[in-house]
């Protein structure tokens, strides 16, 4: 490989690749692939490259690995950590045209499909089978089934049937060099050796690009019942899980949120106030069943609920409350919100949330804090609004060690991307993150994938 090279030096090699129309060099045309959902994150790029197949994706890597020039993997551009935009000027390749659905599997219940391909279409075909894939986020109109992949994403399912990792048979992906890796096997048990696509999944674009996906389907449950809960505070809410569980209902999906976060989803969004009077915690429980589950549901809401509603599934204005909270945050914040997902055990999420809030407030008073998220993954989605520029730093490095002393994970679904980078160290041991770094090298030997994401 030679120097680190520019991008603009290898237009015309890209354009003999992809064709002229997809490879994009005006500034006004890239700018929606510069910029992060959040528009926290602005990069720059000379070019954006958009493959159309797993040989043309192969063909840039092999110009850009001869030619040192870096890129950032880009799908569908939802992340929240800022790992898909090319903040030192690296070449991004697009994913968006590996947009087939080439098969659903009814009977060994697999799905494959392009990296483009986007969540919400991948939920589409398999359901007209009567299933379904095991990952659900708001975002799935726009996050494509690569992107779940590389950052792992976790979303409302994870409680039933784990993250996407856990989802994952097989995957093709193509190493920086241009070499095409092919691990496809649509079977539950095969042990040869390591395990590749979980390698790949919350690699964060820094191994190889992803180009298809093949993922195990599950079966749904016909009905359901999802009920909003107001509890007085997070211990009440975790006794109440605790016994959902206990009485034998499973779990679908148990999210939280509190009177802020609600409080502002209405004022953003027009919903009405779920009860008469606020209360400090909501629970959002999904479980299977119909009368005879809200029966069961109902009878277990005693001492510690202030108040419920119930309603059959999909119970879409009840999760509205729940599923809005992203929009309305970064709509109502004055500055790009600081985002941090974390999770800490069970055990010391009442801790963590009161220290958090009352050393926040003390300490940097002119912000506001609002925390929701998968309570049940102890899961926390710490979203500051209002923070000045100068003061991010601070409150994320606050927030992070916060959640490192109660044993936490700095990251728990939605990677580290730039946003949680400096503070590595807190998550990872010395060693650990050697052998990321040694695993990484022997990938990208070169290091011109997603360069300033991850130790290298
Ligand atoms: P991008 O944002 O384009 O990329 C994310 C990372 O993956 C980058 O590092 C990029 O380089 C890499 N990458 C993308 N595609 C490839 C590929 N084909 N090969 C190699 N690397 C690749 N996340 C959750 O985990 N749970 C949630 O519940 C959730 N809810 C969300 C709700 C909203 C409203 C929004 C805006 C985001 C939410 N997210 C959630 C975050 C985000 O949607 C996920 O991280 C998603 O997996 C990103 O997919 P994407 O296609 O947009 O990837
Ligand atoms: C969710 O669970 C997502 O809705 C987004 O992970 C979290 O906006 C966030 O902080
Ligand atoms: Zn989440």
């Amino acid at each position: 490989m030679s120097e680190r090279g520019a991008a603009v030096e290898i237009v015309g090699e890209l354009i003999d690749i992809v064709g002229r129309g997809h490879v994009l060099t005006d500034p006004e045309t890239n700018a929606g692939y510069r910029t992060d959902w959040t528009g926290r994150f602005h990069g720059h790029t000379d070019v954006v490259v958009r493959p159309a197949n797993t040989a043309e994706v192969a063909a840039v890597l092999a110009v850009c690995h001869e030619r040192g020039v870096p890129v950032v993997p880009q799908g569908g551009n939802t992340g929240l950590v800022g790992g898909s935009v090319p903040m030192h000027g690296e070449l991004v390749l697009s994913t968006r045209r590996l947009d087939k659905i080439e098969h659903v599997d009814p009977v060994g219940r697999t799905l494959a499909a392009g990296a483009g391909v986007t969540v919400a279409r991948v939920q589409q075909a398999a359901r007209e089978h009567g299933l379904d894939i095991g990952v659900d986020l708001a975002s799935r109109d726009s996050a494509t089934l690569g992107g779940i992949v590389a950052t792992n994403a976790g979303g409302v399912r994870v409680i039933k049937n784990g993250g996407t990792r856990a989802q994952l048979l097989g995957i093709e992906a193509v190493r920086s060099d241009g070499c095409v890796v092919t691990r496809w096997k649509e079977l539950t048990k095969d042990n040869v050796g390591y395990d590749l696509p979980g390698l790949l999944a919350g690699s964060e674009g820094t191994l190889a690009v992803i180009t298809r996906v093949l993922m195990r389907l599950v079966v749904p449950v016909p009905q359901t019942v999802v009920a909003l809960v107001a509890v007085p505070s997070v211990d009440a809410a975790l006794v109440l899980l605790d016994r959902v569980q206990r009485h034998g209902l499973r779990l679908e999906a148990a999210e939280f949120m509190t009177a802020a976060g609600v409080d502002l989803v209405c004022r953003h969004t027009g919903l009405r106030a779920p009860f008469g009077d606020d209360a400090p915690i909501y629970l959002l429980l999904e479980v299977p069943g119909a009368g005879e589950a809200e029966n069961a549901l109902s009878a277990l809401f005693t001492d510690t609920v202030l108040d419920a509603t119930l309603e059959a599934g999909p119970a879409r204005t009840l999760w509205r409350y729940r599923e809005r909270h992203t929009e309305s945050i970064s709509a109502e914040s004055r500055t790009p919100a600081v985002k941090l997902d974390v999770s800490v055990p069970l055990r010391v999420l009442a801790d963590f949330f009161t220290t958090l809030d009352s050393r926040l407030r003390d300490e940097h008073p002119d912000v506001r804090v609002i925390c929701f998220g998968h309570i049940a993954d102890g899961n926390v989605h710490v979203n500051v609004l209002d923070v000045p520029a100068e003061k991010q730093h601070a409150i994320t490095d606050f927030v992070l060690r916060l959640v490192a002393d109660h044993q936490g994970s700095i990251s728990a679904e939605h990677g580290v991307g730039h946003a949680k980078a400096a503070w590595i160290e807190l998550g990872r041991s010395a060693n650990d993150i050697d052998t990321m770094k040694r695993i990484r090298a022997a990938f990208d030997p070169a290091g011109i994938l997603n360069p300033h994401v991850l130790p290298r």
